[in-house]
């Protein structure tokens, strides 16, 4: 129309007004476009660079030191030193048990500099996860947070860009040219509640869903002006077979209709919206770094850049930070960080024709219990399926006498064995003992009793068992029946018994209640032999060996400070309030053990003497390896009583491992907490994504992001539904008869 010998002066105007428009839009979007493009090709050229130097001459070193490296992995997992062996060792020691870890440390580098993409993507990019996104896949110095792919964009999301912004850790924020605009109509469905008398705030607030902060807590929780967020969305909080927040998709085929559970925030009051997008963003790095250089591998070496692929999974290629961090990617709304790792589980998990020689209890929590959240949470039969393959490999284990597991079992030959360090060819109580939540809740989702059998007999075995006054040994002969050397512990070796007799009554909809009396009477046990208080006031569980209570804590028995909390605030009887206060106790004297270090770090077990309390005191246990149980303890006080503290106290670790334990390609544990620069040890551990960021996520989230009256965490982090009151619980239609389950 502006062409031709017909076009008049007017016309000729408005023509000219509407092309200037025009040609500045596209110069704006160019150059905007322009300034990202630019940083991912750089961040692309150092990503490129960085693997090739990282991928030359690690190949041999890394065979060569395999099988001494699972063997060391095993021990420092159960936090045993060679002394610990002495004690218990029947016969033969490992060898190369001293084995000094690499000291190899680069210099501190500043924090990568983060390119925030704010804007939907084309349905092309969101189908292929990060591909040709620049997210991820850009990997070292560069990623996004906020508002990609299929993720409702607000302002929480604006929120954390401008603050990364502000802080100088951001080289461009990109906009779309408009948000789309977003409703809030947040349902308040809720499922029916299980029997017993719950009441998951021992402040009397019922009221979960709006459970805010508590007096005096700075959340900042940005709303639109009317109480409402700008981050839900206008759909209903389920719905069939759709995304991670509960929309429709295309892209889900193969999940039926399975009903997704939905991870939108429905109430903003109760976040701490700057701290949780921190934690976020430190999965990120975490992630994107694996990602770069440990791809399929089981864990990462942050400093090396390269795999770790001597941890306690053998050196096959089973992609344990995958399985054990996606349900946190998921939580987080890391859409397509979570979509690449289920790409990576339907197309290339399998223990089937390799020879690995697996823990039965790692194996379990990490791999299983992985797979089975991830099918709560999205119904997607890939996880039920994974899940049982994994379970089936575990199995043979079982073969024993008394039905008490053997530790290892080779997933090939199906030869099983116990470790030769374990009390005269004992099995350990922490390690068959937790095997119930998992097994119980796959025999539930896949109609097969057989699961739910194997770890009742364990049940069985241990309830008719003669507990030396009251309490349960580590160690247990799975031919015999009898017990090992009379070593107690609600640390190393002991731990996740106790929180899953507990957890197996929560998780069966308070219904078990042989392992709520089992729990109760194992506690009241415990208080009175093993829970003491030092001369300043600090509670602590300390180690019983035969008489003698060694005034030691393990970091592993912080997480006892929330299970006493979780324990009495489930039940009413004549315990609670003490064992509440203990609770409190517990995670008090462990945030001191963080904060007596100058790392603010806690160390690996810690002492109580006439000198010290609440600190290491030989080289050994001084190391951190990125635990997170002190931070659970943290998670559940704070849903319990919305003690502003337990955040503050979170945040303060959060700072500490920025600071210590940060490192351009991810993160690493620390040799020596007491040091004020101390080395680290070039492990990211799995249970990093998996525990120590989702503990650290959720404590900063309001408490309807997975309410603890619907989910129970295994001891690995992985939330699985509570029967009866947890619409994901997905419990298969039909039960197999007994005898007919194989
Ligand atoms: C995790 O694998 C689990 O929490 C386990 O129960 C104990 N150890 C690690 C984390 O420290």
């Amino acid at each position: 129309m502006c062409s031709g010998k017909f076009f008049r002066m007017p016309t000729l105007a408005i023509c000219g007004v509407v092309l200037t428009i025009i040609l500045v839009c596209i110069t704006g979007i160019t150059l905007t476009n322009s300034i990202n493009i630019s940083n991912i090709v750089k961040l692309r050229e150092k990503v490129a660079s960085d693997s090739a130097a990282a991928n030359g001459g690690h190949q041999a070193a890394q065979t060569r030191a395999a099988l001494v490296e699972q063997q060391y992995s095993t021990l420092q997992q159960h936090h045993l030193s060679q002394s610990d062996l002495n004690y218990i060792s029947a016969s033969t020691h490992p060898k190369n048990l001293q084995r000094p870890l690499q000291h190899q440390q680069l210099p501190q580098q500043q924090p990568n500099k983060i390119v925030i993409e704010i804007g939907l993507r084309s349905a092309n990019e969101s189908a292929s996860g990060s591909k040709g996104s620049g997210k991820s896949a850009s990997g070292s110095g560069s990623g996004t947070t906020a508002g990609s792919g299929n993720m409702p964009l607000g302002m929480p999301h604006m929120l954390e860009a401008a603050e990364a912004l502000m802080e100088g850790n951001v080289d461009s924020i990109s906009l779309p040219a408009a948000l789309p605009l977003v409703a809030s109509t947040p349902t308040t469905e809720k499922s029916s509640k299980p029997n017993g008398n719950v009441n998951f705030n021992v402040n009397g607030n019922t009221n979960k869903r709006s459970s805010g902060n508590s007096p005096g807590s700075n959340s900042n929780a940005p709303t639109n002006g009317t109480g409402k967020s700008t981050e839900l969305n206008s759909n209903g909080r389920n719905s069939t077979g759709g995304d991670m927040n509960g929309n429709n998709t295309e892209s889900n085929s193969g999940r039926g209709n399975s009903v997704v559970m939905d991870i939108r925030d429905h109430n903003p009051g109760g976040i701490q919206f700057e701290r949780r997008a921190h934690v976020k963003q430190m999965m990120e790095h975490a992630w994107r770094n694996y990602k770069l250089y440990a791809w399929g591998k089981n864990e990462l070496r942050p400093l090396s850049q390269r795999p770790h692929s001597g941890s306690i999974f053998g050196s096959y290629d089973l992609g344990a930070t995958i399985v054990d961090g996606l349900d946190t990617l998921y939580i987080m709304g890391l859409e397509n960080e979570y979509r690449e790792g289920r790409d990576w589980i339907e197309r290339k998990f399998t223990l089937d024709n390799i020879s690995a020689e697996l823990s039965v209890f790692e194996t379990n929590i990490r791999f299983v219990g992985g797979m089975l959240t991830l099918y709560a949470f999205t119904g997607d039969p890939l996880y039920k399926e994974k899940a049982q393959h994994v379970a089936d490999k575990l199995l043979p284990a079982f073969q024993t006498p008394t039905g008490i597991p053997y530790a290892l079992v080779n997933t090939k030959s199906g030869v099983a064995k116990n470790y030769g360090w374990a009390s005269g060819g004992s099995s350990i109580l922490s390690e068959f003992g937790t095997l119930h939540l998992e097994f119980a809740y796959l025999s539930d989702i896949t109609g097969n009793p057989l699961y739910r059998e194997r770890v009742q007999t364990i049940r069985q075995v241990l309830k008719e068992i003669e507990k030396p006054k009251g309490l349960y040994p580590n160690f247990l002969n799975p031919k015999t029946g009898k017990w090992g050397q009379l070593h107690m512990s609600l640390g190393a070796l002991g731990d996740s018994y106790y929180e899953y007799l507990l957890k197996a009554w929560l998780q069966s909809g308070q219904t078990d209640e042989e392992a709520r009396e089992m729990y109760d009477e194992a506690m009241v046990a415990i208080m009175d032999k093993m829970v003491r208080t030092s001369p300043n006031g600090l509670t602590y569980v300390s180690d019983l060996k035969f008489d003698r209570l060694e005034h030691k804590m393990d970091h592993l028995a912080c997480f006892s400070g929330g299970l006493f909390a979780l324990g009495a605030a489930t039940r009413q009887n004549e315990h609670r309030d003490k064992y509440m206060e203990v609770g409190k106790g517990i995670t008090n004297t462990c945030h001191e053990s963080y904060i007596r270090a100058p790392t603010q770090l806690g160390p690996e077990a810690f002492r109580f003497s006439d000198a010290v309390e609440a600190r290491a005191l030989r080289s050994q246990e001084k190391y951190y390896i990125l635990r997170p149980e002190t931070f659970e303890s943290y998670f559940v006080l704070w849903r319990l009583t919305h003690d502003q503290k337990y955040r503050d106290w979170g945040w303060e670790a959060v700072l500490a491992l920025e600071k210590h334990c940060r490192t351009p390609h991810g993160y690493c544990g620390l040799r020596n907490v007491y040091q004020q620069e101390p080395q680290k040890d070039d492990v990211q551990q799995s249970f990093f994504l998996a525990e120590t960021l989702k503990y650290l996520y959720l404590l900063f989230s309001d408490d309807s992001v997975l309410p603890l009256d619907e989910w129970v965490f295994n001891t690995e982090a992985h939330p699985l539904p509570i029967k009866g009151a947890n619409q994901y619980y997905r419990q298969a239609p039909v039960t197999l008869p007994v005898s007919n389950a194989s």
